[in-house]
């Protein structure tokens, strides 16, 4: 098989074996300007400090019925639930995500492409954007699994050749998000560091590490330095508010225990000055419903 000669130096290389290692990121984390709007400096300026933002009340009240009703009628739709693109829970069965709905459903299309959103990502990666990937996650009460401690980019960057950090993620909450249903933790300020991680990509690595991730998972050593370094923020919140957050923060969730469901919609813009070359640490690319290749301009 020959070797992957990649034209784009790789900033960020990871899973190649030895030690597990901390490498500053060489991008910036904003690229466009306050001039540029919507957000102002200040918000921008804490962006760049922290890794993430909150929005409150991104989505009306009939927004978030009409998206909360969608989930229900999707995680009940049997040809949804035996799909490739909808991944379950290990032991329950239950759906733990479903994944490219902006691409299969109209009403989740629509959010995807609003200019609430899309024109924030813009400001943050100063470009035009297209969404690399989309999802809900349900994490159901009582059997919601966690989703441990990883960098996004970590993966997109080995699995799918997306070359730097150029990338923010919306996560809007469906659900309330409370300090014990398992809301996003995020390390505040983890973003500028990125760790190589050590395990090598297993073939269709996909198919377990969407319901429980390996490769690409920092070690216990570097995440207590982190933790230590950065501290841990949980975003807790009410239902139809939103978090967007750098592609290289150090985030995780707990399981849910409780009966109260934390359930989101994920949307993942990357710049379209950014777009995925060959994996840096992979067998093989991954599949269009994770990594998409329809680099299109969101908005349009
Ligand atoms: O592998 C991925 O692309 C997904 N995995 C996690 C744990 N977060 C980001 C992304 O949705
Ligand atoms: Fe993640």
């Amino acid at each position: 098989m020959t070797a992957t000669v990649h034209e784009v130096t790789d900033l960020y290389p990871t899973r190649q074996g030895g030690e597990p290692r901390v490498i500053p990121r060489q991008d910036p984390v904003v690229q466009g300007t306050a001039e540029q709007g919507p957000m102002d400096a200040e918000t921008l300026c804490g962006f760049d400090e922290k890794g993430y933002l909150t929005i409150d009340q991104l989505i009306t009240a009939d927004e978030l019925q009409l998206f909360r009703d969608e989930l229900k009628r999707l995680a009940e739709d049997p040809e949804v639930k035996a799909d490739e693109r909808t991944v379950v829970e290990a032991k329950s069965n239950e759906v733990r995500s479903i994944f490219d709905i902006h691409k299969t459903n109209e009403v989740f299309r629509k959010i995807a492409n609003d200019p609430r959103i899309v024109d924030r990502a813009r400001q943050i990666l100063g470009s035009d954007v297209y969404i690399h990937q989309s999802r809900i996650n349900y994490k159901p009460g009582f059997v919601g699994k966690d989703f441990t401690w990883h960098s996004d980019f970590e993966t997109w960057h080995a699995e799918d050749g997306m070359p730097t950090p150029r990338a923010v993620s919306i996560s809007i909450s469906l659900t309330d998000n409370y300090s014990f249903n398992g809301p996003l933790m995020i390390m505040p300020g983890s973003h500028k560091h990125y760790i190589s991680a050590v395990d090598k990509t297993p073939e269709n690595n996909h198919k377990q590490s969407l319901v429980m991730q390996g490769a690409g998972v920092p070690d216990p050593e570097t995440l207590t330095e982190f933790a230590d370094k950065f501290g841990i923020d949980v975003l807790e919140g009410p239902a139809g508010g939103a978090i967007m957050f750098d592609s290289n923060c150090m985030h995780a969730s707990n399981g849910n225990v409780t009966p109260y469901p934390r359930s989101n919609v994920f949307i993942v813009y990357n710049s379209v000055e950014n777009t995925p070359v060959e994996p840096f640490a992979a067998p093989q690319p991954r599949p269009e419903f994770l990594s998409s290749r329809d680099f299109t301009p969101a908005g349009s």
